[in-house]
This record gives C-alpha cells, sequence and structure tokens, in this order.
C-alpha cells in the first residue's frame, strides 16, 4: 500500500501544505494510486517512521522517504517511466530551482497567507504554530504577516515564470513534468487557503487552471477555506 502522510487543518479535508501539494501533483503525474493521511501540525507519532517530524512522507510498500524534492527523485528511480526530473544533473537542478522559489515565492506568499493559515489550523495547533514560525522567522506573526508587501513582491516573483508560461505551454515544456508541481504547489497553497494572489488570466493563472483543472478531473473538486 502507498499512503501520503499530509498536512491539514481543523478540517481533514483541507489539504494546504505546498510541498504536499507537489508529491500529490507527482503521484498523478505517475499515475500511482495512494491513500492519504491527513495529519495536524503536532500530530507527529505517524511520522517517526520517517526519523524526522515533516510532511511530506511517503510511504511506499517498505519504503519511506520524506521531504518533497526527494519523493520526486525517489519516485523517478522507482518508476521510471513518466519522468518528473530526468537524469543526471536534473534532481540537483530541481534543488536550485526550490532554493529560488523558497526566497523569491514562499517568502511573499508566506506574507499573505499567514493569517488564513492560522484561520484553518486546529485548536491544538495554535501555540506550536505560532512558536515555531516566530522563532524560524525571529519575528512575531504579526510583524511578518503583511498581505500587502507579500502580494508586490510576488507579482515580481512571477514576471519570469509569466514571461516562460507566454511561449510555453508548461514549464516543462510541451507536457507538464517535475518543474510544474515545484512551482504549483506553492499557488495550491494560496488556492486551497481560498485566495489567488496572481492575476486572473494572466499566462501563470492560464497553467495554474490547467494542473487544477486536471488534478479534479482526476481527483474531484479541491477543497478550499471559505
Ligand atoms: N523541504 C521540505 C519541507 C517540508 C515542510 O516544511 N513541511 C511543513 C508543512 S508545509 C511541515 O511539515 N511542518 C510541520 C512543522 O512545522 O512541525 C519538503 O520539501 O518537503
Amino acid at each position: 500500500m502507498r499512503e501520503l502522510y499530509e498536512l491539514c487543518g481543523s478540517d481533514p479535508q483541507l489539504l494546504f501544505s505546498p510541498y504536499c501539494w507537489r508529491v500529490r501533483l507527482a503521484l498523478q503525474h505517475k499515475g500511482l494510486d495512494f491513500e492519504s493521511r491527513p495529519l495536524i501540525f503536532t500530530d507527529k507519532a505517524p511520522l517517526a517512521c520517517s526519523g524526522q517530524t515533516l510532511v511530506p512522507v511517503l510511504r511506499d510498500g517498505e519504503q519511506v522517504v520524506h521531504d518533497s524534492v526527494a519523493i520526486f527523485a525517489y519516485l523517478d528511480r522507482t518508476y521510471p517511466a513518466n519522468p518528473l526530473l530526468g537524469d543526471g544533473v536534473a534532481a540537483t537542478r530541481a534543488r536550485l530551482l526550490e532554493k529560488v522559489l523558497f526566497q523569491s515565492v514562499r517568502m511573499p506568499l508566506l506574507k499573505i497567507l499567514l493569517p488564513r493559515v492560522q484561520g484553518v489550523i486546529a485548536a491544538a495547533d495554535q501555540a506550536y504554530f505560532r512558536s515555531s514560525r516566530e522563532k524560524a522567522l525571529g519575528m512575531s506573526l504579526e510583524a511578518f504577516a503583511d498581505p500587502q508587501a507579500g502580494e508586490e513582491a510576488l507579482r515580481k516573483a512571477l514576471q519570469p515564470l509569466e514571461a516562460w508560461l507566454a511561449e510555453s505551454t508548461y514549464l516543462d515544456g510541451e507536457s507538464s513534468a517535475g518543474s510544474d508541481y515545484l512551482v504549483a504547489g506553492l499557488l495550491f497553497w494560496a488556492w486551497c487557503l481560498g485566495t489567488q494572489p496572481w492575476a486572473d488570466d494572466s499566462a501563470v493563472d492560464r497553467w495554474f487552471r490547467r494542473l487544477l483543472a486536471r488534478y479534479e478531473a482526476q481527483y474531484g473538486p479541491v477543497q478550499r477555506a471559505l
């Protein structure tokens, strides 16, 4: 059996982790079915088998893999048809893309989304979420959250993707693959939290909606926060 341990809000159907979305999209790409194991932030016991405390964790029979990029590489090694990353230096390139995205897209999104995350997580997670994020950010959540500044920074960060997608159907070319899912996971994060901080009918928007439509055609409507 294949199981995906992933993050949920107080509503177990509300799956909003960008990293877990990457893996959902990658599993769809590979045509691999799986059972979802939604966990709230503080429900760490089921992750012990992975030797760390973050999701996504994929358990595939005897194999347990964590970290979205490592899971992509694992899926390519184990199920070589329909590559996500490809051979050679591709997994290293994916790590580079991940680093670039972390600063350029994830941080602006976090500025926009923090209050929404606080609004959807379980009561049992609130104190943990605040203390762990304030420690990581080096400031209070209120000092960091700034939806207006986040939207401005995000608009700039999306410009290269907008230019690329004006000429190419997917980030990875004619068909979608690993780069598409690494980026789209971040946009699913916003989408599931009930917002769309990118321009309607932009190339990025049309690309995101193609991926969303394909996902929903197979798995049904994506749960969004009100
Ligand atoms: N580099 C990891 C990051 C995973 C990560 O940060 N996951 C978050 C959810 S979005 C998490 O598990 N947080 C739990 C916690 O902070 O305790 C990946 O790409 O999978």
